[in-house]
């Protein structure tokens, strides 16, 4: 699968011609709207402190939940996602523009409900799922409410802390050994302009907490329906704007906006204001002050607030499941472990690390869930979570067509704190907290040591 996708790039590249064309990270979208850019700030502090922003969200909401006509604006503007997900081109999921594309859907959609209620200074707001663990009160009322199967959220779900520690640089490279294709960066955001391994934050929270809520959150085409969707993908974008850090960071300068496929991308948007269709770049969207808005940290700009849940380092040990919601493994099997190219050991700090790969992960129509997955030592036989290392958890998103993924995972924490003594790694991939039962095939898992 992976092979095909990298022949395809470049049969794509080669229309476009050789040599890179310079797209400027600063491109403008005409001046903001105010001379201060507006602030987008976490739920609860605008149900605490901030009532008269939430009241506006609300009403904008409510206007364009309304129907006209027999259509919903809300409806309307909810359509253009399922327009990009699993189509046969310009998919934005388990692509490089996975970030992006959300970017500039979350901004149509804000100037949207601007114009609804012609209040230019209306802001999205972002859920930062740990501050509850749970839907925020005010997006279970009318007009932020909607059918939803749960209303809590575990923390394995908002694990965003594996994310921000995998994130090494924003595009994944994928090489090739021994005629098997190893993931050797762990993508951020997306690896290609085409759909390649899943990333990490895209699997978990992204796609966990999808799954969480269930029904239209948990299905990947109609989840924009919910408007906690747009709670929950700020929140993705702010870790965006976190993981980058201050302006010009070498993380930023990691990102491919050389890459014309990647930047000169154009999306489509729709846009109340004239019922037309609204055009972005990718390139547009590169900076969120040239978008008019900027976001808080979480209790900022309140007496007496706390911000919280900035650290990006350092692991979170409520992200381990709870071993009473773990099922039976839905797959597992021996992982091929790559010589590394120089002797290096992932003991030492800083050296090396693992990588584990699971290649070929065949997901049947309409089925999605959050699984975790473990490495354990075969030599003590089938796979026990009592005798077992926890990696990560994924969230796999419902689709209505059969997709084949494949992720990548770091694994060297993991495996410094459970040495594998028989050097026999398993991989066990087990359901987390599932009612529905979930069926998935691999097709096998490797093992690569990277020297840093
Ligand atoms: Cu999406």
């Amino acid at each position: 699968m992976m092979q095909m996708v990298e022949v395809d790039r470049r049969a794509v590249l080669a229309g476009f011609g050789v040599g890179a064309v310079a797209v400027a990270a600063n491109a403008r979208i005409g001046a903001p709207s105010a001379p201060h850019p507006r602030v987008r700030r976490e739920i609860r502090d605008l149900e605490r402190w901030f009532p008269d922003d939430l009241n506006r969200l609300k009403n904008a909401v409510a206007e364009m939940r309304k129907s006209r006509a027999g259509a919903m604006a809300w409806d309307k503007n909810a359509e253009i996602h399922s327009r990009r997900c699993g189509v046969p081109s310009g998919e934005i999921h388990r692509t490089l523009h996975f970030l992006p594309w959300h970017r500039a859907f979350l901004w149509a959609t804000e100037r949207n409900l601007q114009h609804a209620i012609g209040d230019e200074t209306v802001s999205l707001a972002y859920w930062h799922w740990p501050v509850l663990g749970a839907v925020p009160a005010s997006f279970r009322a009318t007009p932020l409410a909607h059918d939803r199967t749960r209303l809590d959220l575990f923390a394995h779900e908002y694990a965003f802390q594996s994310a921000m520690d995998s994130a090494e640089h924003y595009v994944g490279k994928i090489e090739e050994r021994e005629g098997w294709p190893v993931v050797t960066q762990l993508g951020f955001g997306g690896y290609d302009v085409v759909p390649g391994p899943l990333s990490v934050l895209e699997g978990t929270p992204h796609g966990s907490v999808h799954n969480a809520l269930g029904k239209d959150m948990g299905n990947i085409k109609w989840s924009p329906r919910d408007p906690l969707f747009f709670g929950h993908h700020a929140n993705l974008d702010r870790m965006w704007e976190t993981w980058r850090g201050a302006s010009h960071s070498a993380r930023r300068r990691t990102e491919p906006w050389q890459d014309r496929l990647f930047a000169e991308t154009v999306f489509e948007f729709f846009d109340l204001a004239t019922g037309k269709t609204r055009n972005l770049r990718v390139a547009e969207v590169s900076e969120t002050a040239a978008l008019g808005y900027r976001y808080a940290l979480p209790g900022e700009g309140v007496d007496g607030g706390q911000p919280v849940g900035t650290s990006t380092s350092g692991q979170n040990q409520n992200e381990v499941p709870d071993p009473a919601l773990l099922g039976v493994p839905l797959a597992s099997g021996d992982a091929r472990i790559g010589l590394p190219t120089v002797a290096v050991s992932i003991a030492e700090e800083g050296k090396a690390k693992a990588i584990l790969t699971v290649q070929g992960i065949q997901i049947p129509a309409n089925q999605g869930g959050t699984v975790a997955i473990y490495l354990f030592d075969r030599k003590h036989g089938a796979f026990s979570p009592r005798r077992a290392a926890f990696v990560g958890t994924i969230g796999l998103v419902q689709q209505d067509t059969a997709t084949e993924i494949a992720i990548a995972l770091d694994v060297t924490t993991a495996l410094r704190q459970f040495p594998i003594e028989s050097g026999r790694i398993g991989v066990a991939i087990v359901p987390v907290g599932q009612d529905d039962a979930l069926s998935l095939a691999v097709s096998g898992y490797a093992i690569e040591i990277v020297p840093q």
